[in-house]
């Protein structure tokens, strides 16, 4: 395969094999907040992608899918239990969404984390034209900056950071925290979801590595050991968006409207359907939700017959200890709810522990009065914008926790602190009980704000301050 002129190198590749019953096999788009947000821009460029494809021990020629370069990257079973699921999902995303489950530090799924990412760094070396660009993504790949730099001094270098970056007194618990900070310094350009990523991130730098920092412009020194020159990294906020124009189109298909009547009739038409849309994850803060909702009908502040609750629960992570036990929790809490709320007729929540494809997911957007966001901590919460970016006639409520990115953008939406549980079932209350004309006038400047700074928009201002970057070098 030819060297693409950029190059995106990111933990999944955007597809899954999918393997049919008589032996054949293809590929089909994978779900998931990165991919919602790369597959546009990857077919506006001449790209090529960088990922592991989703299994293990599998490895594969580069391949064209959706007109889309793919170079696959191999891992072993054991590298997925170590670099992705261990390091990855056990060490760091707890440590970056504020330890709300404890971290995991052991040093075999760090040397995995070394190996992988230099894996992934020489592939993405292999496959840049000389001068070209490479835009790295993630919490999973922190290292593969500096590890590329060091393979092409040529090429310019992005990182986004698609998670929250700690304060520094909780990122000072990690034992390699000069190496991975050293790592994401290999970068040109590192963008953050919010202004206080960013910060903390730069506070880290001058904490722990002493480096210069002015304004959003971190010194890097030479490294006379791998001969890398001194350079400039940028560090600032890049709040990423949504493709906004696949959920106008499904919000104004009347099949979509037709599938989102039957939604509320199936429920017993109900007079308020609140929704909740989550990789069931502990970030999310779905058990604090669950404890609002029950309460509300126990006290009887919300009629039973009157309020469903849809929470779709989609599998994530179920090899990983913490999200076995999150999942029984919140079985075992929904179980009780239903068994003291339901009726013959009626359910107080229906819980889909299911993926659904986007069309699915886009009338249930329609169908929702209410949507609940009550994330303990969330990069982004694309979910959010996209209940926005659905709702056609301006109606329905959004309640979105505060410890979300999109609250730094979403102000017309009802923010919430989700530990203070009175303050979440009030929050609740006043959703269910707007009056029309409120919703509107809300989602009217929540559908302004979406609508003009879309995933397009992101990807075009990190691009300009990656050439930005390219001019001062
Ligand atoms: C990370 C950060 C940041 C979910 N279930 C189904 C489904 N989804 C889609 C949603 C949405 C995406 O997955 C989830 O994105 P979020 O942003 O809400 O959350 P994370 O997965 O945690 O994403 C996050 C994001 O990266 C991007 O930077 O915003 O803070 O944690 O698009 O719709 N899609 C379909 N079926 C499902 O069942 N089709």
């Amino acid at each position: 395969m030819d060297q693409a002129e950029f190059v995106v190198v990111a933990n999944r590749l955007p597809v899954d094999r999918i393997i049919e019953p008589d032996g054949s096999s293809h590929w089909r788009t994978s779900p998931g907040g990165l991919v919602a947000a790369l597959e546009p821009v990857m077919q506006a460029v001449d790209g090529a992608w960088v990922g592991w494809p989703g299994q293990a021990d599998v490895a594969l020629d580069p391949f064209v899918a959706d007109d889309i370069r793919l170079i696959p990257v191999t891992l072993s079973e054991q590298e997925v239990a170590e670099y992705y699921e261990g390091f990855s999902n056990d060490t760091i995303w707890p440590l970056y969404h504020d330890v709300i489950s404890p971290p995991q530090f052991h040093r075999e799924w760090w040397d995995a984390f070394t190996t992988v990412n230099r894996r992934f760094a020489e592939a993405a070396a292999a496959a840049v034209v000389p001068n070209g660009t490479v835009w790295v993504h993630d919490y999973q790949l922190q290292l593969v900056p500096q590890m590329l730099r060091e393979l092409r001094l040529d090429v310019t270098i992005g990182y986004f950071h698609h998670i929250p970056f700690p304060a520094d007194g909780l990122y000072a618990q990690l034992p390699w925290r000069k190496q991975v900070l050293q790592g994401l310094l290999g970068a040109d350009v590192l963008g953050f979801q919010r202004p206080t990523d960013a910060t903390n991130f730069l506070n880290a730098v001058r904490r722990r590595l002493r480096y210069e920092v002015k304004s959003s412009t971190v010194s890097v020194p030479a490294d006379e050991e791998t001969g890398v020159p001194a350079h400039a990294a940028v560090a600032r906020a890049f709040p990423i968006s949504i493709d906004t124009e696949p959920y106008r189109t499904l919000a104004d298909d009347p099949a979509i409207q037709a599938r989102a009547a039957e939604i509320r009739q199936s429920l017993g038409d109900p007079t308020t359907i609140l929704l909740g849309v989550d990789r069931l994850d502990y970030t999310k803060g779905i058990r604090h939700r669950l404890k609002a909702y029950g309460e509300l009908l126990d006290q009887q502040r919300i009629e039973g017959e009157e309020v469903t609750l849809i929470q779709v629960a989609s599998p994530s992570r179920e090899r990983v200890d913490a999200y076995v036990h999150l999942r029984d929790e919140i079985e075992l809490t929904v179980s009780r709810i239903n068994g003291d709320h339901d009726t013959v007729s009626h359910s107080a929540i229906r819980y889909l522990h299911q993926g659904f494809p986007r069309e699915e997911m886009a009338a249930l957007y329609l169908a929702a009065d209410v949507m609940l966001v009550t994330s303990l901590r969330d990069g982004m919460n694309l979910v959010a914008k996209e209940y926005i970016a659905t709702r056609r006639d301006s109606t329905g409520v959004l309640v979105l926790s505060e410890f979300t990115g999109a609250a730094d953008e979403l102000k017309q939406a009802l923010l919430v602190n989700p530990h203070d549980i009175e303050g979440l079932k009030d929050t609740m209350v006043q959703a269910i009980e707007m009056p029309r004309a409120e919703q509107t006038k809300r989602m009217r400047a929540l559908r302004k704000r979406v609508f003009e700074h879309d995933v397009q928009a992101w990807s075009h201002a990190f691009m300009t301050a990656l050439a930005a970057a390219r001019e001062n070098q």
